[in-house]
């Protein structure tokens, strides 16, 4: 029997902010990522609430703006992937190259006409294009004028832009994302809310408008072409409990109903769930709604689900336990029986069937995997020869648990697209050394480099799993 079906969608996935650079060609304005310090203490920069929005130069590096360049290289890359055999390629598109401010009411042609390009050679390929139309690159005037997403005035630039879009590419783009990992907008996060110095409060209102925005973009993209398929993207992180007291399995619950479900909740079952209300109720919280929200938010749902999968989460009742898994996107403690990437994240392959299975029997919706993969440090030798083992190692494990889970539970996938198919910057700590790519690119964290592309050995090998529709991992 057939591991996956026919059509599956194999390929790879990126984001314009993490590898494009050019960050100021083609009338492109700044965003976020672009102001956004490279290096290790990324993440504590950004989320100190009041961080400046200026760049300075003389203290940080900005890897985003360089990338690896895809601007001028997407020929050659592209024709990589094609060599690999992708079937679909999830990219973004960058919002300030389309509207450099953010809230223009007329885009930018030339940002069009790089999209119409980087389109045209995958369609070439017959690579179908997937696109996340908002990943992390929010124009950066519209944290400057508006705190980003906390602003209901947000809906209306992301209309605006997402029908220019839709108009545009309704007949050569079939897939869609909208927000990704949309549900990190609960930590407050400035990549996915473009606001700065929220309270829980405020998160809350910002994914209100999100949700509304989202459900938009669906009617809208319905509107111009039946046939699209708009979903909504998050991270999933299968929940454990550390042990099997009851207060334990509690604590699961509650944190995975909010981490996990919450934003698909509302995005694919079309309202607030009872739990979310309550938790408002709960903390005083008010969303500020207009009439037609939610009917928007019911009426027009979500085609499928996508989610990013690169780990499991354990939790404990416990507020005094220590050993914590500090590299897990959604916190709790170590779990014993699993290894870390170098990165601290912890790797769990079974638990990606876990998730699909819980995912797809919660929202019998098809399922897209739109990133996984191993953020490791890549050693070339003079020749640039790297022996990946221990990215095609976690690959194939993860492949065989997708093949467990539509084969055994009949969970409905359609498509695999790992993270950083091409070696990029990294989103949390804007390094080039954290590298996920079949293809390596020649660049080190301070941009130094010559920018060229080397294939890695899982190249070959994924390009085998490609060939065979999985049959051959
Ligand atoms: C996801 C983001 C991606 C990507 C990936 C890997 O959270 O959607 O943009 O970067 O994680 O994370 P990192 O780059 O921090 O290793």
């Amino acid at each position: 029997m057939k591991k996956f079906p026919d059509n599956f969608l194999w390929g790879g996935a990126t984001a314009a902010n993490q590898m494009e650079g050019g960050y100021n060609l083609g009338g492109k304005g700044l965003t976020i990522a672009d102001i956004s310090p490279g290096g290790k203490n990324r993440k504590k920069i950004l989320s100190n609430q009041e961080f400046s929005l200026e760049m300075d130069k003389s203290k940080y590096t900005y890897p985003n703006h360089q990338g690896i360049d895809f601007y001028h290289h997407y020929k050659e890359d592209i024709a990589l992937f094609a060599e690999m055999g992708f079937k679909a390629y999830r990219m973004s598109i960058s919002w300030a190259r389309i509207f450099p401010e953010g809230d223009e009411s007329t885009p930018n042609e030339e940002g069009l006409v790089f999209y119409d390009n980087v389109i045209a050679e995958l369609l070439k390929y017959d690579i179908e294009p997937v696109i996340t139309i908002s990943h992390y690159e929010t124009p950066l005037n519209l944290v400057k004028k508006y705190n980003g997403w906390t602003n209901r005035a947000l809906i209306g630039f992301f209309e605006t832009y997402v029908r220019v879009l839709f108009g545009r590419y309704q007949d050569r783009v079939k897939y869609w994302m909208t927000f990704n990992e949309i549900n990190t907008g609960l930590f407050g996060s400035f990549f996915t809310l473009a606001a700065q110095n929220t309270t829980e409060a405020e998160n809350f209102q910002a994914m209100h408008h999100q949700f509304v925005a989202s459900s938009l973009a669906v009617k809208i993209g319905h509107e111009i072409n039946k046939d699209l398929q708009i979903g909504c993207m998050s991270i999933y992180a299968t929940a454990y409990a550390i042990d099997s007291l009851p207060e334990n399995g509690l604590a699961r619950l509650e944190k995975s109903r909010m981490l996990n479900y919450f934003c698909n909740d509302v995005q694919i079952r079309g309202a607030y769930p009872n739990y979310a209300k309550k938790y408002f109720a709960a903390k005083g919280i008010e969303l500020a709604m207009e009439p037609g929200d939610l009917e928007l938010i019911s009426k027009y749902r979500v085609d499928y689900l996508a989610f990013s999968y690169y780990m499991s989460t354990t939790h404990t009742a416990d507020p005094t336990a220590v050993n914590m898994a500090e590299g897990n996107f959604f916190g709790g403690i170590k779990n014993p029986f699993l290894a870390a990437s170098e990165w601290g994240w912890e790797v769990d392959p079974i638990g990606l069937r876990i998730g699909l299975t819980d995912l797809y029997e919660r929202y019998g919706i098809p399922l897209f995997i739109a990133e996984n993969g191993l953020g490791a440090i890549d050693k070339p030798d003079k020749n640039f020869v790297i022996e990946d083992d221990y990215r095609i190692d976690y690959l194939q494990k993860h492949i065989e648990q997708m093949a467990d889970a539509i084969q055994i539970d009949g969970v409905e996938l359609f498509g695999y697209t790992p993270w950083g198919c091409i070696d990029l910057v990294s989103a949390s700590t804007g390094e080039m050394s954290k590298r996920y790519g079949f293809i390596y690119v020649d660049l080190d964290d301070d941009g130094v480099g010559d920018c060229k592309r080397y294939k890695k050995k899982s190249f070959a090998w994924y390009r085998d799993v490609i060939a065979s529709n999985g049959e051959n991992i």
